[in-house]
């Protein structure tokens, strides 16, 4: 047996129970056997694979608060950091119902692998709480949050640690843990990112991973001699991602006629209304029937649907697993050309190898939604030499990065024999560097 169907068999035995663990290790694994089958030895004989696949430590803890009836209640917290061979951990916190270990290691070993193709320094770490900030009210929020960094603050640190925002933390929840970091520690360093821009926080990490995503996208559209000028875009999310993809998206000219949130769906065939949607989301915190409501093009749908509609190009992000095979072969069908992720591993393994199979281009999060987290370690910089940088300056900064992004991607593919395949060419890319700084710092 290959070393690295050793290891995946290995990580079987040990995580039986994580299915979204063991979804995004067979991706890495299954890649990078074209750089490991030819060195195999060495890698075995010094473990490298079984380190990379466990995490250098993980905290699970209690998150009691009160709600605003005075009922105490317990959620569980989770701090996963993965690996700092490259630099301090670096991840978001996600606050869902669904969230559990599984969860947060799948995320944890994917940030990994992104924060390394961001060609800054930046480790791999998540976390996050089963807490649903659905239908709370501010000071329940503050209450949990400041719970939360309560046990959080003990583990983290500008050099140590930084969290940041994802699913269910925003803005609002950064301030709140960010405020009771300082209080007990006394310290007032960039310990977490995605800050608001009157304490620390950079221009345009708002918008970075949307922005980001399209400018990828843009690029690597462009080098298989496609114009996203006047396409019909899908996209799924009404969240960070989802909306700021949106904006940009229509600033390069395509047409986003999609949105969604866990309850329902829109088909907007004029065009997604960004400044109707941030009203709904970013200020109302409502249902996107609220958005349908105020405008006349717009056609509501309860349930899962968007995948059904016909596009050029599919941009999924809202979350895990919501683009199975069944969706993949309706995209397919009606002609879709391209298919990037904004979310976290949000096709499922069976729908990417149907679009791979079926030469769509298809580019996955670690690459294409990495413009988040590296507009983080922007803030980070910032954060250091105790000034901030203007929009255009992170904005440019940003469109950089994703543009290197694509093309370290695209040439590891080739270099690897598998060109055109790029969630090979990124895992690839990912990996490289992650490696060569764990083989030169020994046994650790
Ligand atoms: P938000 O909380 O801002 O938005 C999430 C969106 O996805 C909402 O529209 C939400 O709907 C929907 N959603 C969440 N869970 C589900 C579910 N189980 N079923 C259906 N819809 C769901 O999160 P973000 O926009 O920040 O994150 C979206 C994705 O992008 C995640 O996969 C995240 O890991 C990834 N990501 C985020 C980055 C960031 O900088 N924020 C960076 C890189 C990746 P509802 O409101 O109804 O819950
Ligand atoms: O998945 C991700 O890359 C994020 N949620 C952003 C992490 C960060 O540290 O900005």
């Amino acid at each position: 047996m290959s070393y690295v169907d050793e290891v995946y068999q290995y990580l079987e035995e040990k995580n039986a129970s994580q299915p979204e663990f063991l979804q995004a290790a067979k991706e890495v694994l299954e890649s990078l056997k074209l750089v490991i089958d030819a060195h195999e030895d060495e890698y075995r004989k010094s473990a490298l694979l079984e380190r990379l696949v466990t995490p250098e430590r993980q905290i699970l803890f209690r998150v009691p608060w009160m709600d605003d009836s005075g009922q105490v209640r317990v959620n569980n917290g989770f701090r996963i950091q993965f690996n700092s061979a490259i630099g301090p951990y670096k991840g978001g916190l996600r606050f869902h119902p669904s969230v559990n270990l599984s969860i947060i290691k799948f995320l944890g070993l994917e940030q990994i692998f992104k924060n390394s193709l961001t060609g800054l320094p930046i480790g791999g770490g998540k976390g996050g709480a089963d807490f649903d900030p659905h239908g709370k009210s501010d000071a329940e929020v503050m209450r949990f949050c400041q719970s939360f960094m309560t046990e959080l603050c003990k583990y983290i640190g500008p050099n140590e640690d930084v969290p940041a925002g994802d699913i269910g933390v925003g803005g609002r929840e950064i301030g709140y843990m960010y405020g009771q970091y300082k209080r007990i520690t006394g310290r007032y360093e960039g310990v977490l990112t995605g800050k608001g821009l009157t304490f620390g926080g950079s221009l345009a990490r708002t918008e970075a991973t949307g922005y980001g995503l399209l400018y990828l996208t843009n690029e690597m559209l462009k080098c298989n001699g496609i114009d996203l000028a006047g396409k019909t875009v899908v996209i799924s999310g009404s969240g960070n991602v989802a909306i700021y993809a949106t904006q940009k998206a229509q600033q390069l000219g395509a047409k986003v006629v999609t949105s969604c949130d866990s309850t329902g769906w829109i088909y907007d065939p004029e065009g997604i209304d960004v400044a109707l949607l941030k009203e709904v989301k970013e200020v109302k915190r409502a249902r996107l029937t609220e958005y349908a409501a105020k405008r006349s093009s717009a056609q509501y749908h309860e349930g899962k649907g968007v995948w059904s509609v016909k596009c050029d190009v599919a941009l999924p992000c809202a979350t895990q697993n919501e683009l199975d095979l069944e969706d993949a072969k309706m995209l397919v069908n009606n002609g879709v050309k391209a298919v990037c992720e904004g979310a976290n591993m949000p096709t499922t393994y069976e729908a990417t190898k149907y679009f791979q199979d079926n030469k769509v281009l298809f580019v996955g999060g670690k690459a294409a939604n990495a413009g988040g987290v590296a507009t983080s370690a922007l803030e980070m910089s910032q954060n250091s030499e105790r000034l901030a940088w203007t929009f255009e300056e992170v904005d440019q900064k940003l469109q950089n990065i994703m543009v290197n992004i694509f093309h370290n991607l695209d040439d590891a593919a080739k270099e690897y024999g598998c060109a055109g395949n790029y969630v090979a060419g990124a895992n690839i890319a990912g990996f490289l560097k992650v490696a060569a700084a764990m083989k030169a710092q020994g046994i650790v």
